[in-house]
Order: structure tokens, then C-alpha cells, then sequence
């Protein structure tokens, strides 16, 4: 295992509830099963290259504070190698099972397309060199559209018809290095796919293109052979006033709208669905009825603040919630559970990020093992059932199976005097919850 950059952290053991140690898992146990699957293959958690191997911690009233070693390196290929080695050796400790990362998260660019890619080749050399070290896999690759100036438009949406080349060209590379490492998702997430103001944008021509980039990028994958879940990544605003994949809805409508629902599912963000005014569990429980439930950016939006701050899960009932889906939706694989999220800037120091990783898995632990005990005990699902087992029989069967018209529904009930409801019982419902945490 490396240790070079955080000598002072052990491997992470688990220690169970009582330890008192920081550098522990309190609730995550990797081999523990619950019900069929170990936790490590319920869970599926993976490293965001970009908030915890690149970020600075650098926010708009200030500059960097993250002691970071790998980061005053100087020389570009240099500080990407040993940022390369940082994150195995995060992998490593945590026994995290995977990693994600956007092209420009691992590799720096050149002064042309192609000197870009010869650099990202190299890297991609020293990642293949150190994966064996961590046994961590790809989740997700991804291209980063958004960062430089040339995107300042958007990408597959600029009003530039250069820049949709330069983005497709973009997006093929990044495709065929995630097929290299065996990658089982790739990542469409629409970072300036959106507009400021209608006044100066063809909302029309947009959407038509990004549905004709998404159509190349599924021929693509199929002409190289990468058959890995697409996943398209809904978020409403931030950085434009308007993003298109707004949410889970927006977004399965325009994957119908345009014939890609059966190449493209969703990865949805807890962050992300609170910007858009919906529950984690809503976006998540919406993706899953559709069949388009894909994998999880799992972290935790302020609910008093209204952008994207992108912290570190710890809110247990929201991931009870999450998972209750996810065992409902009966696992995530090949998606997982990604830690898109970051340490708040004060939290500045090296172990910080073992610190951080280590709360948000015990919290998912935590988590799992109370969603699949509600599920087990099934006090919510039996309620649930029998709220609707008026469609079960009779004129609720007959609306179902599609033999009932207005008219015949009309006759059914122009004579009933009354009719009875029963309580939905919302505060019992949350009690039962509670004694299971
Ligand atoms: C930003 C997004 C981004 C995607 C990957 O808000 O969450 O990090 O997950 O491009
Ligand atoms: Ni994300
Ligand atoms: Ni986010």
C-alpha cells in the first residue's frame, strides 16, 4: 500500500459503535452482509477525483487554504503524477472500491487538442501503474466542458459551432479512456448547458444539439465497444441561470423526447435535487419507476444556502431514505455511491479528507442497515399496499386493467350517497421510522 503523502493514516480498520477513535469506521464494515450482499457491494462508494484530490478549497472571497502536498509541485505532469499516487493511497486506506474523474481533473491540458491528449495518455499510464496498489476500479469517467474559457457558451449547446467540434472531439477521447480502464459508467453532466437569458439564445437549436452530441456519443460507445451505463446528471442552475437537465423529470422527458432512453439512465445528486426543490429520495424514487435509475452523486446540500456546496453526506435519514430506494430499486450497480463533495474550507488539513470520507460512510452504512430493516420488517410497505387495495379489486381493477371509461365510472358512482377515505397517517408513519434509527 503507499504511504507518502498522509504517513501518520493507518488502513482504516473498523472498530464498530463504541470506538473512540477518529481514524475508524464506526458502522461501516465492509464484509458485514445485509441481506444478500456484503456492504462493501451494496454500496459500491467512490472517490471524486476533482473535490478531493484538485480542489484548493478556494472559494470566491479567498484563495486556497488545502494542505495539499502534491499541489505546490510546480511542473504540471509532475504535480499530476504525484496527485495520481495521492489518490491510490486515499483509495487505499479507505478501501474505497472506486474513483472518479473528469479528464482535466487527472491530466493538464496542452496547447493543442492533440498535446492534450498525448499528456492524458501518460497519465493514464501511471493511474494503470498504481490501480493494482488500492484493487479500486473506475465508476466514472467524464470530460470537463465547463472550465475552460472556450466553454464560457456552453459546449454541445454553444451558439459556436467550433466548440461543439472541440467538445465532441473531447467527449471521444474521454470515452475511450474510460473504456481502457474498464470504466462502467461515463458522465454527461450539462455544466454550461443552459442559458443567462433567453434574449440571446436559440433554446430550439440548443436542445436539438445537445440531443444530436448524445446521439453521437451512444454511437460512439457502440462503435468502440464501451457498453457501460450513459448517464446523464440533472442540476437546475450554477453555473448558468438555467441548466437544461434541470431534474429527473426534465430530463426523462427529454431523453423520450428524443429517442435516447434506451441508451441513457441518470445519476442523481442529493445537492443538486435540493436546488431544484425535491428531496434526494423524490429524484431518486422518480429515476427508479422510470427504469432509468443509473448511480448516485452522494452528498449534502445546506437547505438554508441556495447553491451547490457539496458537503460531505452525514445526514442519516436522508440516506436511509436513499437506500430504502436502492434496495428497492435492488442495488445500484453498476452505478455507486460517489462522493461528489468536498471538506468545508476550514477543514484545510491532510486528514481531513480520511476524516470526511470516513463520516459519509459510516453514514450510508448507517443508512443501508436501517433500509433494509424497514424493509425487512415491513410495516411502511404493508401500509403503502393496503392504502391502495382499492385498484386490487372490483372498480379499482377495472380502472387498472384499462376496462373502465368515463361513462362506465359515471354509472358506478351517480347513486353512492358517500364516500369513506382513511387516514394517511404521515406522523405514525415517521414514528415507525424514528424507532428504527
Ligand atoms: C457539478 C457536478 C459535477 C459532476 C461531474 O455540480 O456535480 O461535479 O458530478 O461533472
Ligand atoms: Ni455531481
Ligand atoms: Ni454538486
Amino acid at each position: 500500500m503507499l504511504n507518502e503523502f498522509f504517513t501518520d493514516v493507518p488502513k482504516i480498520p473498523f472498530e464498530g459503535k463504541g470506538s473512540d477513535n477518529p481514524l475508524a469506521f464506526k458502522f461501516y464494515d465492509p464484509d458485514k452482509k445485509i441481506g444478500d450482499k456484503t456492504m462493501k457491494e451494496h454500496l459500491r462508494f467512490s472517490l471524486a477525483y476533482w473535490h478531493t484530490l484538485t480542489g484548493t478549497g478556494a472559494d470566491p472571497f479567498g484563495v486556497g487554504v488545502n494542505e495539499r502536498p502534491w499541489l505546490s509541485i510546480s511542473d504540471p505532469m509532475e504535480q499530476a503524477k504525484a496527485r495520481m499516487r495521492a489518490t491510490f493511497e486515499i483509495l487505499g486506506k479507505l478501501d474505497l472500491p472506486f474513483f472518479c474523474f473528469h479528464d482535466r481533473d487527472i491530466a493538464p491540458e496542452g496547447q493543442t487538442l492533440r498535446e492534450t491528449n498525448k499528456q492524458l495518455d501518460e497519465i493514464i499510464k501511471v493511474l494503470k501503474e498504481y490501480k493494482s496498489e488500492a484493487n479500486a476500479e473506475l465508476l466514472w469517467g467524464t470530460a470537463c466542458l465547463f472550465t475552460n474559457p472556450r466553454f464560457v457558451h456552453g459546449a454541445a449547446t454553444s451558439p459556436n459551432a467550433e466548440v461543439f467540434a472541440y467538445a465532441a472531439a473531447q467527449v471521444k477521447k474521454a470515452m475511450e479512456v474510460t473504456k481502457e480502464l474498464g470504466g462502467a459508467n461515463y458522465v454527461f453532466w450539462g455544466g454550461r448547458e443552459g442559458y443567462d437569458t433567453l434574449l440571446n439564445t436559440n433554446m430550439k437549436l440548443e436542445l436539438d444539439n445537445m440531443a444530436r452530441f448524445l446521439h453521437m456519443a451512444a454511437d460512439y460507445a457502440k462503435k468502440i465497444g464501451f457498453d457501460g451505463q450513459l448517464l446523464i446528471e440533472p442540476k437546475p442552475k450554477e453555473p448558468t441561470t438555467h441548466q437544461y437537465d434541470y431534474d429527473v423529470a426534465n430530463v426523462i422527458a427529454f431523453l423520450r423526447g428524443y429517442n435516447l432512453d434506451d441508451r441513457f439512465r441518470i445519476n442523481i445528486e442529493q445537492n443538486h435535487a435540493i436546488l431544484a426543490g425535491h428531496t434526494f429520495q423524490h429524484e431518486v424514487r422518480l429515476a427508479r419507476i422510470n427504469g432509468l435509475l443509473g448511480s448516485l452523486d452522494a452528498n449534502q446540500g445546506d437547505y438554508l444556502i441556495g447553491w451547490d456546496t457539496d458537503q460531505m453526506p452525514t445526514n442519516i435519514y436522508e440516506a436511509v431514505m436513499v437506500m430504502y430506494e436502492v434496495l428497492k430499486n435492488g442495488g445500484i450497480a453498476p452505478g455507486g455511491l460517489n462522493f461528489d463533495a468536498k471538506l468545508r474550507r476550514a477543514s484545510f488539513k491532510p486528514d481531513d479528507i480520511f476524516l470526511g470520507h470516513i463520516a459519509s460512510m459510516d453514514t450510508f452504512a448507517r443508512g443501508l442497515e436501517i433500509a433494509h430493516a424497514m424493509i425487512e420488517d415491513g410495516t411502511i410497505d404493508t401500509f403503502v399496499t393496503n392504502r391502495y387495495a382499492s385498484y386490487d379489486s372490483g372498480i379499482g381493477a377495472e380502472i387498472v386493467s384499462g376496462k373502465a371509461d368515463f361513462a362506465s365510472l359515471e354509472s358506478y358512482i351517480i347513486d353512492k350517497p358517500e364516500i369513506s377515505n382513511e387516514s394517511g397517517r404521515r406522523e405514525w408513519l415517521e414514528s415507525v421510522i424514528n424507532q428504527f434509527i
